[in-house]
């Protein structure tokens, strides 16, 4: 049974505290990117977590040189559980990272390094498959903690998970993207988690609606 991991795009602070307060029961994890964070402030990571006391991962898609991402990552971990970055942008960009997260480790603060493979969208088909796989076996190389690899395509979901096979995923493209939870949680275990967004946080009863996700899964 993999994880819910609720994708919390709103644009106001008080939605996302109220969304985040009334679903936590079902979810065991919250991902914040760039609409949330640029609407309000880093610091939203902290006061989120501090209601629900949810760990919070943030979708940075980090995919800067080696220097950038490591100003990024530090600055981002300094609220955030993990982060996710692109990996496309090679071994030296996502190995900055890890050594930020591993600072972090050594003082005993657990932060994970979550990297993207092939991304659920339709237009990824174009660029990113088809060096998809090599990102995953560089995931495996790396040690990273988590991938993200399409809900949308389970085919793919799967043939990314078992490259990347010490690595546990995080899936987005369930609920408004269309994918088919069915197949999906043919691929996912335990320790992975699907990604559901809009389909939670647009629902006129997102606590209803996380409560609906949790027990399909
Ligand atoms: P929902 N997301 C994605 N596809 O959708 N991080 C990717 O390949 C990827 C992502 C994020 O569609 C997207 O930005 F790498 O409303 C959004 O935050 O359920 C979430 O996953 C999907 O949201």
């Amino acid at each position: 049974m993999p994880k819910l991991m609720l994708a919390l795009d709103v644009l106001d602070e008080s939605e996302a505290i109220k969304i985040s307060e009334e679903t936590s029961e079902y979810v065991d994890c919250i991902k914040i990117g760039y609409p949330l964070v640029l609407a309000t402030d880093l610091g939203i990571i902290k006061r989120i977590k501090e209601k629900t006391n949810k760990e919070v991962i943030c979708d940075f898609k980090v995919a800067d040189i080696p220097a950038t991402n490591e100003k990024i990552a530090r600055l981002t971990l300094n609220y955030a559980d993990g982060i996710i970055c692109q990996g496309f942008v090679g071994l030296d960009s996502v190995k900055a990272i890890i050594n930020v997260a591993e600072e972090y480790k050594q003082v005993g603060n657990s932060k994970k390094v979550i990297m993207v493979t092939e991304m659920s969208h339709e237009g990824a088909k174009s660029f990113m498959q088809p060096i998809a796989n090599e990102i995953a076996k560089m995931a495996g190389k790396l040690n990273v903690d988590g991938i993200v690899a399409p809900s949308t395509r389970p085919t793919r979901l799967k043939e990314l998970k078992e490259i990347a096979n010490n690595a546990f995923v995080i899936s987005p493209g369930v609920g408004a993207q269309g994918g088919d939870l069915q197949e999906v949680l043919k691929v996912l275990d335990e320790n992975d988690y699907v990604i559901v967004g809009r389909a939670i946080y647009l629902n006129e009863n997102p606590k209803e609606s996380a409560k609906k996700y949790k027990e399909l899964l």
